[in-house]
């Protein structure tokens, strides 16, 4: 709120800002490794206005290699304690072990975040033996092969009804339906015009009553599209924020915390007024 009282966002949409904490992660190319790099990259964050601060100790990107549980868990709790001890954050942690759900949890993660949406051995019940939220993301295939050979007969309708099928799991485990967090899974399994099809077509999942969360920033579809290497696509992400946003995305999921903060407070200017 300004002094005059004036809501300087009325837009809800929350900022995720991703923090990668993997040496081989595409776009930070192992930028913040260290520790202490990612402690100020989490202030800078704090200080641009994100909302929620997304650690990844696995890189999912397509060719990537698996991490170990005992890598994964090295790089990912002991930065969670540090930044839970030192800010007044939401932290969410974006694994699909059980044991990493499990510690991350203990260690006061606000939300597990999943690319493979609790289908491996254990997540369900770790997540049903808690009460944080997740979010379930759709990926055909898996990272390693996922881009050879996308194919869907109905992009939206297929990814509608694996979260269904995954909302109906996860309440029969107990995990209720508030707690859940759908997203569908950019660049996960997907050519490029379907990846433009979902972002035009996100509003075709609100009649699940969940929230969606959008993760789009610097990624191959905008690279793909543009010809643009990976520092140059700011502006790509910025407008596919928006295009998520005003069809009412609860969670953008971006690497550029401040440009994105900016872009929606100025969407959120003009909706006030439609
Ligand atoms: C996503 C993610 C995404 C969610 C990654 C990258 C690859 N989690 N983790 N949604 N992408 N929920 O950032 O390019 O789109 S890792």
């Amino acid at each position: 709120m300004t002094a005059k009282g004036l809501q300087t966002s009325t837009n809800n949409t929350k900022v995720m800002g991703i923090l990668n904490v993997t040496p081989d992660s595409f776009s930070d190319g192992g930028k913040f490794s260290s520790f202490d790099n990612a402690l100020i990259q989490v202030e800078q964050m704090i200080s641009d206005g994100v909302d929620i601060i997304d650690i990844g100790g696995e890189s999912t990107r397509p060719g990537a290699v698996d991490v170990t549980e005992a890598d994964e868990l090295s790089r990912v709790i002991p930065l969670l304690k540090a930044i839970k001890a030192k800010f007044d954050i939401k932290v969410s942690i974006d694994t699909s072990k059980a044991e990493v759900m499990s510690q991350a949890i203990i260690h006061g993660a606000d939300i597990i975040n999943d690319v493979r949406a609790l289908q491996n051995e254990g997540c369900l019940t770790v997540l049903a033996n808690s009460d944080v939220p997740v979010c379930l993301m759709h990926m055909q295939g898996m990272p390693r092969t996922m881009q050879e050979n996308p194919h869907y007969d109905d992009v939206i309708g297929e990814i509608k009804q694996f979260f269904i099928e995954r909302i109906k799991v996860c309440e029969d485990e107990g995990i209720n339906r508030e707690r859940i967090i759908l997203d569908p899974g950019f660049g996960f399994g997907k050519t490029l015009e379907q990846n433009y099809q979902l972002l035009a077509q996100l509003h075709q999942f609100s009649d699940l009553e969940l929230p969606l969360l959008s993760g789009t920033s610097r990624k191959s579809m905008i690279g793909n599209l543009l010809q643009r290497n990976v520092d140059e696509r700011l502006a790509g992400s910025l407008t596919t924020a928006i295009i998520a946003a005003q069809q009412n995305a609860s969670i953008i999921r971006v690497h550029d915390v401040k440009e994105t903060v900016d872009a929606l407070k100025v969407l959120s200017m003009t909706q006030k007024y439609q």
